[in-house]
């Protein structure tokens, strides 16, 4: 990123052409609605901003139900690309993953998944046309459903101060379900660019002339105060505070209020919303608990017997989060959820730190914060409580004498984690926060239950002490009333050993409390398999695939070392802990539930005792395409 990079068509980077957009969008874009193509489009001026070249940023929806997007950067590059060509407009347009954006030469963090680039835009377009001003000229080109329809015109001049880029566009109803731009989400998303990018004009016109105008001279700060003003604010001034490790840059701001409130509680990565949060929430929930909890030991503040948990502090504050990164992962059904983990205590550890210090620089407020978290933390205690004595006048049978259970009376918080074998069970029991997760370690492979009768299913001592502990009795119809714990956690290795296990686990659950998985309740827990250290920064990468990522980021660092784990067993608990159990920097899996005849089938190719028999009813069912490729 700097503005004294030359930058014209020559350093493009070319891939294919549109083909593959126009035969999956679905691969491309989200069909549903239009928008990602604006969202798409718009990440495009703001890169251009963020890169220093662009102050302001125009939307327009038309009435016809076309977009234009205008900025005020450089233009897109005009000149003939010596090799291919074309201009670099054209390149830009007409060639999927067109732009030096993806080898990160020029822009230091790209919108990763969310950027694949305005080709996209212009394969899914009925028409679209690109003015760009340049050099003291104005040029033109129109495209119809990707392909050019008139060459790259000079149509007039410009002074030479007046350059940018203007996109007008009208998406090919047949993509999608809907042609219209949903205008509420895409004022979301520009307001959130102002916010994100200080001092940036977003202005947005309507087709019936309507006018909105965002604009934020300090950012993350401004806005927050601005969205809080009517509000008992607890802070004169919102708390901020930034952080960069070369791989990734971090920004936040945030405010204490008297009262819950339901307020700006927003996260972005890369100025793209992440409204379901995500590893770099986390990072910061983790990183405000840490600090709290350490101030109040620090001064005694806690009454007896009271810890804070995140929410306790997290309830009563309003903040804005902005990550940036290189290829940010996504997951959730609309990738709205970070889950690069790279970043978790990259920002847990720089927010400790930050408000550690600002809390022991401004007593009164701090004063105020810890008081808010504690009366929280009272009331969160007392519903518990009476939750609890509710549950102690009708409680069950004994705990088994394997269960290492929780202290914390309130069950929604609570995890239990099944482990596979006693010595994991051993660190993992060390490894705990042992007011909130409990440990029960199973002894090697559980029974299979996929095939047995709930009358039977109690012979076998490992599935007694799984309903015992869990308060749920197994059977389609019972009650999760007495649940005991918010979360179940399978805890097995990452070899096929453990995989078989935690099948086994999943299928006992399935097939014999299935309100438990239904109700979400049910989850993997990922222990990485590999561990990195670079210098003195320890990673863990889950897979492969992210230990390659991983590595790649790192470049030619002199001093790296990769490690295997071949099991839970060689990690200490220290490392279980960060890895695997703590809630800042762990990963945990949902386990989601189909019908029952799609979880049936999977299930019963993997674990029906007779096997052989039901692959081949399944073939049956599949018919000669299946029957080619099995054995
Ligand atoms: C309305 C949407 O698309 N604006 C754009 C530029 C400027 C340059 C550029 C774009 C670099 C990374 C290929 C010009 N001069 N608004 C926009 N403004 N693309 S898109 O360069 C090519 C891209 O991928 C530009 C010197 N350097 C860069």
């Amino acid at each position: 990123m700097g503005k004294t990079n030359r930058y014209d068509a020559d350093s493009l980077e070319v891939l294919t052409g549109l083909e593959p957009v126009r035969k999956r969008p679905g691969m491309y874009t989200d069909t549903e609605c239009p928008n990602h193509l604006a969202q798409e489009v718009v990440d495009n001026a703001v890169d251009e901003a963020i890169a220093g070249h662009a102050d302001r940023i125009c939307v327009e929806l038309l009435k016809d139900g076309s977009l234009s997007v205008r900025d005020n950067g450089r233009g897109m590059p005009v000149d003939i690309h010596p090799e291919h060509g074309i201009s670099g407009v054209e390149l830009i347009l007409t060639r999927l993953h067109a732009g030096a954006k993806f080898s990160d030469k020029h822009y230091t963090f790209s919108g990763g998944l969310h950027g694949v680039g305005v080709s996209v835009v212009n394969a899914l377009a009925e028409w679209l046309e690109v003015e760009i001003m340049r050099e003291g000229a104005r040029w033109k080109m129109r495209f119809e459903n990707g392909e050019p329809v008139s060459p790259l015109e000079k149509i007039g001049r410009a002074k030479k101060s007046e350059t940018g880029t203007l996109l007008h566009f009208s998406p090919q109803p047949s993509y999608f379900d809907r042609t219209e731009f949903d205008v509420e989400s895409l004022k979301y998303l520009l307001r959130a660019k102002a916010v994100l990018c200080a001092n940036l004009r977003v202005e947005f016109t309507g087709p019936d002339g309507d006018q909105e105008v965002w604009q934020y001279g300090s950012g993350l700060a401004e806005y927050l105060t601005q969205a809080c003003d009517t509000r008992q604010n607890l802070l004169a001034e919102p708390f901020m505070g930034e952080a960069e490790n070369g791989r990734q840059a971090v920004r936040w701001a945030m405010q204490w209020h008297d009262e819950a409130p339901g307020t700006i509680c927003e996260s972005y990565v890369n100025l793209i919303p992440t409204a379901q949060g995500g590893s770099h929430v986390a990072g910061l929930r983790g990183g405000v608990l840490d600090a709290v909890r350490e101030f109040c030991t620090l001064r005694d503040l806690l009454p007896k017997g009271l810890t804070l948990n995140a929410d306790d502090v997290m309830a009563s504050a309003a903040w804005v989060l902005s990550l940036q990164m290189n290829e940010p992962q996504f997951s959730g059904q609309t990738k709205q959820k970070l889950s690069s983990r790279e970043c978790t205590p990259f920002i847990a550890q720089n927010v400790r730190d930050r408000l550690s210090l600002w809390l022991n620089q401004h007593h009164e407020e701090a004063g105020s914060i810890v008081e808010r978290a504690i009366e929280n933390a009272q009331l969160r205690r007392r519903s518990a409580q009476k939750v609890e004595r509710k549950r102690a006048a009708h409680s069950g049978p004994m705990l088994p004498g394997k269960l290492a259970d929780c202290t914390s009376p309130d069950r929604r918080d609570t995890e239990l984690f099944l482990v596979e074998g006693d010595s994991a069970g051993g660190s993992a029991r060390q490894a705990r926060d042992r007011t909130m997760q409990a440990v029960m370690p199973l002894r090697g492979k559980i029974r299979n239950t996929w095939e047995v009768g709930e009358a039977d299913l109690f012979s076998s001592e490992e599935v007694r002490n799984i309903s015992i502990a869990l308060g749920v009795e197994p059977g389609a119809g019972s009650d999760l009333g007495g649940l005991r714990y918010g979360k179940v956690c399978v805890l097995a290795d990452a070899d096929s050993d453990g995989l078989h296990i935690a099948t086994l686990l999943i299928a006992l659950f399935r097939r014999h409390f299935p309100r438990l998985v239904e109700a979400g309740h049910l989850y993997m827990a990922m222990p990485p398999l590999y561990r990195v250290d670079v210098g003195d920064e320890v990673h863990y990468p889950l897979d492969d695939a992210e230990c390659e990522q991983l590595l790649k980021s790192l470049g030619q660092k002199r001093s790296v070392s990769v490690q295997r784990f071949k099991g839970l067993g060689e990690m200490n608990p220290e490392q279980l802990k960060q890895t695997t159990m703590a809630l800042a920097t762990r990963r945990l899996v949902q386990m989601q539930m189909q019908d029952d005849e799609a979880d049936n089938l999977v299930l019963n190719r993997l674990l029906a005792r007779d096997a052989a028999e039901e692959r081949r009813h399944w073939l049956e069912r599949e018919g000669n395409a299946a029957a080619l490729d099995s054995a």
